[in-house]
């Protein structure tokens, strides 16, 4: 086989998201790369494996990328396609993000059940259940609609909307628009949450190819479609996430507005409950930095390679969610956020105390075979 034809191998997990991000990610590939070949490896992840408890009371903030990971790191496969917002702010030293892929919605929609299809939120009736594992949902829909009640539900997204649908327990539940757009279930969306009635996730709507930070042919391949303006934005919804020291178990939310001469970001601490809630905002020319020159010794960005894009740009965009998260650990958010760390932790071991209730009960239930 020609050196120029080699296989590239790619890891995905097999839920059908995870495919179809994975394949766009190749085909947007092969458009710009004719030359390569690329082979899809699927796996499993612990994420996938663990469908009944919420995400934010499992207390891993790997869930669904260590197996893909540990792939990457035995050179099973060159590189893993992930949603950015599932990716830890720091990762393996010897793992990066190679690139970031241009945006999709970063908002969140509602999916009404069937019964109350077309209808708002605040359309629905006092006291109606909320479908959501998100934290960050919940808290801030609930301060909006103060007698909702928000019930865990898990699974892909394919699970989701059959429960939904079959059930007959949630009146709607709320999902990424992005993830039911690339699903083709645009039609089952019933309202899109602007971020003044819901702010997003940290790089909701991103996808994140991840490889080894010393792969210098597949940081080069990657870097043909690492997207200026999602990276950048990016860049600086991860340094806020990380600075705050948050994971997909506290309810911290962003928003992010770029143009081209400046940066935005707007970030949220909230309380569990909702009821408390610590909000600023931090704008940066990227003139700012005066210094153009590209980076060549590998260093990132809350693990974002700056790649193609101008180092000064990402050093303006990194310094913007350093010094929100900043601001806002001077105020009461310090201590909003502890407390919804501990609360979590509370959940996280109240729930395998559960599990290993539930484990013994089958034991006794279920003697085992002589
Ligand atoms: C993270 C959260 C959720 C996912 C927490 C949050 C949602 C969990 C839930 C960190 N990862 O958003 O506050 O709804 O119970 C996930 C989805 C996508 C990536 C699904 C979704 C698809 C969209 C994208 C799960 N991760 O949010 O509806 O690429 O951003």
């Amino acid at each position: 086989m020609a050196e120029n034809k080699a296989n590239v191998k790619v890891g995905s997990r097999k839920s059908q998201l995870a495919l179809i991000q994975t394949n766009t990610v190749i085909d947007a590939l092969k458009e710009l790369n004719p030359e390569r070949s690329f082979q899809v490896v699927t796996m499993s992840t612990t994420g996938d494996k663990i469908l009944d408890s919420a995400l934010s009371k499992i207390g891993a903030k790997d869930l669904f990328t260590k197996e893909l990971e540990l792939a990457l790191e035995r050179q099973e496969v060159d590189f893993v396609v992930h949603s950015l917002k599932d990716l830890p702010t720091r990762i393996a030293e010897n793992l990066v993000i190679g690139c970031v892929f241009k945006r999709d919605s970063a908002l969140d929609a509602v999916v009404m059940h069937p019964k109350h299809a077309g209808k708002k939120l605040a359309e629905l009736q006092e006291h109606s259940v909320i479908g959501t594992s998100s934290l960050r949902r919940a808290a801030q829909l609930q301060r909006r609609f103060p007698t909702f009640k928000f019930e865990n539900i898990r699974g892909n997204l394919n699970t989701r909307l059959k429960k939904l649908d079959d059930d007959d327990k949630y009146d709607a539940i709320i999902l990424a628009e992005a993830g039911l757009a690339r699903m083709g279930w645009q039609d089952r969306i019933s309202q899109v949450l602007s971020p003044e009635e819901c702010m997003y996730a940290v790089s909701q709507g991103a996808m994140a190819v991840e490889c080894r930070a010393d792969d210098s042919k597949t940081l080069a391949l990657l870097s043909s479609i690492h997207d200026q303006d999602t990276a950048l934005s990016c860049v600086a919804e991860r340094a806020f996430l990380k600075t705050l020291e948050g994971g997909c178990s506290v309810p911290v939310s962003v928003h992010s507005i770029l143009t081209k001469s400046q940066i935005t970001l707007q970030g949220a601490v909230f309380s569990i409950d909702g009821k408390q809630c610590v909000t600023d905002t931090i704008t940066k020319q990227f003139s700012d930095e005066p210094a153009k020159k590209k980076h060549t010794n590998g260093h990132t960005f809350s693990a974002i390679v700056s790649g193609n894009i101008e180092i000064a740009l990402c050093e303006v965009a990194n310094a913007v969610g350093v010094e929100l998260a900043n601001r806002l650990l001077q105020t009461e958010a310090r201590t909003i956020l502890e407390t919804a760390k501990q609360q979590t932790a509370k959940a996280v071991i109240e729930e395998q105390a559960r599990k290993e209730r539930e484990a013994a009960e089958r034991a006794r239930l279920v003697p085992e075979v002589q």
